[in-house]
C-alpha cells in the first residue's frame, strides 16, 4: 500500500461532508524511549516501537478552512510556496483532496519553542489531522488518526494524545497495526526542562539521518534489541513511579541513539561543547544527591527530567531553562503571548 492507498482504506465510504472550517490544537512530544529508523519511508514505519511524553499546552493550533488556492500561514505570516514546510504540508494535503479543485488554507499558530530542538512536525502534522477530521466530520477513532498523522511524520502519530504515550511498532506491510496509544499513567509531579543551547539549522534532518545510521551503524541491531527492552521497562518504572529507574532508562536510551549515530558511515554528530558541559554539570548534581536526568534528540539540546520538589534547583542551576509541567491541570489551547515571546 502507498499513502494514497492507506487515505483510502481509512477514509473508506464516510459520509463527507466539509463544514466552513476545521480547527484543532496537538501538543508535542518528547521520546523517552526513541524512534530512530524506518521499515518503510513512504508510510513512516518504524523498525522498533517508541515511548513518549505530549508536552501538554505546548504544541499547534491549527485551522483549515477550503479556499481558492493553497496557502500555508505559521504564527501570523503566509509561508512561501517554495518553502519546504509548505511543500511537506500541501504534498500532505494531496492525500485528502476531493477533487482537483480543492484547496486548502492552512492556518497554524504554534508555541513550541522550536529554538529548544523540540519537533514541530510532530504537532504540526497531529493538529492537521485532527483539523481534517473535524473540517470532513469523519468522526475517526483515535487508532486512525494516529495512523493519518504517521503518514506525515512517524513521531506525529503520537501527538495526537496528552501524557505518556506508546507507538507501537507493528509488523503488517500496510502499516495498520503501527498506530500509538495513551498509557493510562498520570506522574502529576513529572516536570520537563527545556535547555536551548544552540538555535542554529542542524548539518542534517532527522529524516536522513536515520535512513544513513539504519544502513550503516554496525549497532543498529543491538540498538534495535535495546529499544525493546528499554520501552518494556519504562513502562513499569513510570507505572511504579520509580523516578532513578525512569531517569536512567530515558537518559541510557538517548545516549544509546547518539551512539547509534557516532557509528553511521559518515558519522552523525549532532553534539556541540555546550552539550557535553551540561551533561557534566548534570551528573554532577547527580552525585551531590539532585534527581536530574537527561534526553536527547536529532539536535544538541538537552531536555532535562525532573520532579517539581527539584525545580528550584534545576532553575538555580539551569539559566533560562524553559519549564513544563505535562500534567499540570490547564486549558489545552495554545497561549498566544508564549507565540509572540518566541525567540
Ligand atoms: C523521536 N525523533 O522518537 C525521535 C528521536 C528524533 C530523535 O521522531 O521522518 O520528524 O517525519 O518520520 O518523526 C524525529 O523524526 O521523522 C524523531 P519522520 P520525525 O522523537
Amino acid at each position: 500500500m502507498n499513502r494514497q492507498e492507506v487515505v483510502t482504506h481509512i477514509i473508506g465510504d464516510r459520509n463527507i461532508s466539509p463544514r466552513d472550517k476545521g480547527v484543532a490544537f496537538a501538543p508535542s512530544n518528547i521520546a523517552l524511549c526513541k524512534y530512530w529508523g524506518k521499515r518503510d519511508e513512504e508510510l513512516n514505519l518504524p523498525v522498533t516501537s517508541s515511548l513518549s511524553i505530549s508536552l501538554k499546552n505546548y504544541g499547534a493550533q491549527t485551522e483549515l478552512q477550503l479556499s481558492d488556492e493553497d496557502r500555508v500561514v505559521l504564527n501570523g505570516k503566509r509561508v512561501s510556496p517554495d518553502d519546504s514546510f509548505t511543500q511537506r504540508a500541501i504534498r500532505f494535503l494531496d492525500l485528502f483532496r476531493l477533487d482537483e479543485q480543492m484547496r486548502f488554507t492552512l492556518t497554524t499558530q504554534s508555541n513550541i519553542p522550536i529554538a529548544a530542538g523540540v519537533a514541530s512536525s510532530a504537532a504540526g502534522f497531529a493538529a492537521l489531522v485532527l483539523a481534517l477530521n473535524d473540517l470532513f466530520q469523519w468522526d475517526l477513532a483515535s487508532k486512525e488518526l494516529s495512523i493519518l498523522a504517521r503518514l506525515g511524520s512517524g513521531s506525529a502519530c503520537r501527538s495526537i494524545y496528552s501524557g505518556f504515550v506508546q507507538w507501537h511498532a507493528g509488523c503488517a506491510k500496510d502499516g495498520m497495526d503501527s498506530y500509538a496509544e495513551p498509557l493510562e499513567s498520570v506522574w502529576s509531579g513529572l516536570q520537563v526542562g527545556l535547555l536551548t543551547l544552540s538555535d542554529r539549522p542542524k548539518s542534517i534532518g532527522s529524516r536522513a539521518a536515520m535512513k544513513r545510521t539504519v544502513q550503516t551503524s554496525v549497532f543498529y541491531d543491538i540498538w534495535t534489541a535495546k529499544v525493546k527492552d528499554d520501552c518494556a521497562q519504562l513502562q513499569n518504572a513510570i507505572h511504579q513511579k520509580d523516578f532513578e529507574r525512569f531517569g536512567t532508562l530515558s537518559e541510557s536510551n538517548a545516549l544509546a541513539m547518539h551512539a547509534t549515530m557516532l557509528t553511521a558511515c559518515p558519522p552523525v554528530l549532532y553534539w556541540i561543547p555546550q552539550t557535553l558541559e551540561t551533561i557534566h554539570r548534570i551528573w554532577a548534581l547527580r552525585e551531590q544527591g539532585v534527581d536530574v536526568y537527561f534526553t536527547m534528540d536529532a539536535g544538541p539540546n538537552i531536555k532535562l527530567l525532573y520532579l517539581k520538589e527539584t525545580e528550584q534547583t534545576i532553575v538555580s542551576s539551569f539559566q533560562g531553562v524553559q519549564r513544563i509541567a505535562p500534567f499540570t491541570p490547564t486549558d489545552n489551547t495554545v497561549n498566544i503571548e508564549d507565540v509572540e515571546n518566541l525567540p
